[in-house]
């Protein structure tokens, strides 16, 4: 039996929140299906964050049903998809029943019957003519864990038990989830916004060896943890600039009787490079213009959707208000898509930071405060009276706005991190 294990696709994310990722989706699926084509597996295990949202567009729900489709027509297998955190497991779960028809197995949130028990009938899938059988389980959600201190290992065991009471000699078990597992390189999260602890850190207890196989999802970066068996396939598209260095992959997992005997990473070809300028760390303006001017020409096709990602970090002592425009008039005609502009801070004030103390809650600081910090961070001077005015001014008319007893109750501070 082969199993070949994918995760973390976020259909319909955006880069930085504003460009849209389509060309590279398509271009991942189509090689998705010819790999499939190629490698034959007998199943196919998707780990959750199929999309990006919750409410995702009609043009990644439309990549995904596609890929569906054309996955059923190019080589006969087993589709089984958990949903991540990201997912809506009722919208991504909605369209199941049709789905189990077609051999796509979607699990959105973990099924429970009536009488509380988890319906193990949904949960345990035979595959592979019942040479494997795939323990389900998607990212679960406070609602799917009750009370209970640890639920989690509360839910595994539950799952795990049935799944051995099932279990045909020689047949291999292969668990899913969507979770930090302690000891995982969480340096790529799936998502910073999402905190590390309480329910989604899980012990790696929660996989016992007598598992054949533990394919997981959340984490981006792709790896092993503990042990040769348990795998994060990662994304399959780098969802930050900061996973620019990934070696993006599927997990291809050989199985003979109840054993994995073979287990290798399949790479994925990149469709859009990301370029740093500099490469590594930050550099003085005139440098950085320098290097944009020699980056290589548009060409012919304007709106090429290959076009390279571009971040450019450049070192100020002080404030250059036209840094955009500077930016900007040096990639005028060059191939690469600007991205980010970041800003390192040098010379003197690059502690000043570090003179205005710790950081304390959001919540317990004044805005002026908050700014007054946020310019110091930015800038080499702290603002001057004038701009501490101009900002006076706005505040109060903020503020103005927010007395409406009609407003909205202001947002806690942790939406700034969500
Ligand atoms: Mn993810």
């Amino acid at each position: 039996m082969r199993i070949l294990h994918t995760s973390d696709w976020h259909l319909g994310h955006t880069l930085r929140g504003e460009v849209a990722r389509d060309h590279e989706h398509q271009a991942f699926l189509a090689w998705l299906l010819a790999t499939c084509v190629r490698e034959a597996p007998d199943v196919l295990l998707i780990t959750g964050d199929v999309f990006d949202s919750a409410t995702p567009t009609a043009s990644a729900e439309r990549m995904w049903f596609e890929f569906l489709a054309a996955a059923r027509r190019a080589h006969p297998m087993e589709i089984i998809a958990i949903a991540g955190n990201h997912d809506s497991p009722a919208r991504l779960g909605a369209s199941s029943s049709v789905l189990r028809e077609l051999g796509v197995h979607v699990i959105g949130s973990l099924p429970r019957r009536a009488d509380g028990a988890i319906d193990l009938e949904r949960v345990l899938i035979p595959v592979a003519a019942g040479r494997g059988l795939v323990a389900a389980v998607p990212f679960l959600r406070p609602v799917d864990l009750g009370a209970q201190d640890d639920a989690l290992e509360a839910v595994y065991g539950e799952v795990l038990a049935g799944a051995r009471a099932r279990r045909g000699r020689h047949q291999a078990l292969i668990a899913t989830g969507h979770l930090y597992v302690a000891g995982a390189d969480a340096q790529f999260l799936s998502e910073r916004r999402v905190s590390v602890g309480g329910q989604e850190s899980a012990p790696l207890r929660l996989f016992p060896d007598d598992l054949s196989y533990v394919a997981l999802g959340h984490v981006h970066r792709a790896q092993r943890v503990g042990r040769e068996t348990i795998r994060y396939a990662g994304a399959p598209i780098p969802l930050a600039l900061d996973e620019a260095s990934y070696r993006h992959q599927v997990v291809v997992a050989d199985f003979a009787g109840d054993r994995a005997v073979e287990i290798r990473a399949v790479p994925i070809p990149r469709a859009v490079e990301i370029v740093r300028v500099p490469k590594r760390g930050a550099a003085p303006l005139p440098a950085v213009l320098a290097a944009l001017s020699a980056l290589p020409p548009l060409g012919e096709a304007a709106a090429d959707p290959a076009r390279p990602y571009l971040e450019v970090v450049v070192a100020l002592e002080r404030p250059e208000p036209r840094l955009r425009a500077l930016v900007e008039a040096a990639l005028e005609g060059k191939r690469a898509r600007l991205v980010r502009i970041g800003v390192e801070t040098t010379g003197d004030h690059a502690a000043l930071a570090d003179r205005i103390g710790p950081a304390r809650r959001l919540a317990e600081l004044d805005p002026r405060e908050v700014f007054v910090r946020l310019w110091a961070r930015d800038h080499a001077e702290p603002p001057d009276a004038a701009v501490l005015a101009a900002f006076d001014r706005l505040l109060a008319e903020v503020r103005g706005d927010l007395a409406d007893p009609a407003a909205p109750p202001e947002e806690p501070a942790e939406a700034f991190v969500s």
